[in-house]
């Protein structure tokens, strides 16, 4: 994991959008389409909810074929780092990369109901139906998987207090040699917990973590 990853991971930890969260309520009999541009002849390593996956993604309105994002120019041609499954983007594009594996290609078209809605979102006009590019390069355990979730918990109890996660957070950064001062650890916390923390217990279930689907359990 490179400082990026690290950052990455970080705000998959904070990030879950108001916005986001709006539309995974809104139940919708609109579906998705995918279609399988290429797919590797090894298909064994599927994506699976809260993987952090590492993919290329153009996105265009479907009306006009307008492209409104490129991960490949909007990041310096860098790919994208995002967790599955968990909202963190649109919920059509969480439909379409499930059971994807490493290296395949997909072409996922997603109705206004499943992706910005009747609003839009800058760029994106109202009512706009999507398609997506998208090219997954890496999968890996992500920060709301199972596996990261008994890391961190330490004393094995199912719950993870703040020290947990901060202990977890400090040997991230010391693996990747990533320099922070204590107070930034604190406020990664905080606002972890401000986030996740839904019963303001002081401490995160693996509810409130979002792994609550893995069947591990
Ligand atoms: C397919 O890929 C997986 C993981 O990348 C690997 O563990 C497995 O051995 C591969 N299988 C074949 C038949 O190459
Ligand atoms: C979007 O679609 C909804 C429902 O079909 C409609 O009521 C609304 O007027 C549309 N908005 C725009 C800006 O076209
Ligand atoms: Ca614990
Ligand atoms: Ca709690």
């Amino acid at each position: 994991m490179s400082e990026r990853s690290f950052l990455c991971f970080i705000l998959c930890l904070q990030v879950l959008s108001a916005f986001v969260s709006l539309i995974w309520a809104t139940e919708s009999t609109d579906e998705v389409k995918i279609e399988v541009l290429f797919l590797p002849e090894n298909c064994t390593q599927k994506v699976r909810k809260g993987d952090l996956l590492h993919a290329h993604y153009d996105g265009y309105l479907a009306k006009d074929g307008t492209q409104f994002y490129c991960s490949r120019s909007a990041q310096a041609g860098k790919p994208h780092w995002f967790v599955h499954g968990v909202g963190e983007v649109i919920k059509g594009l969480d439909i379409g990369l499930k059971d994807m594996c490493p290296g395949e290609k997909r072409k996922i078209t997603v109705p206004p109901s499943l992706a910005f809605g009747e609003k839009g979102k800058d760029p994106v006009p109202p009512n706009a139906t999507l398609i997506f590019d998208v090219e997954l390069l890496h999968v890996r355990r992500g920060p709301r998987s199972i596996e990261a979730f008994k890391e961190m918990d330490l004393d094995n109890d199912k719950i993870l207090t703040k020290e947990e996660v901060k202990q977890h957070l400090k040997m991230e950064a010391k693996k990747l040699n990533v320099q922070k001062e204590e107070s930034y650890f604190n406020d990664v916390v905080t606002d972890v917990f401000r986030r996740n923390d839904q019963d303001a217990d002081g401490t995160l279930s693996i509810k409130e973590y979002n792994v609550y689907e893995h069947d591990e359990l």
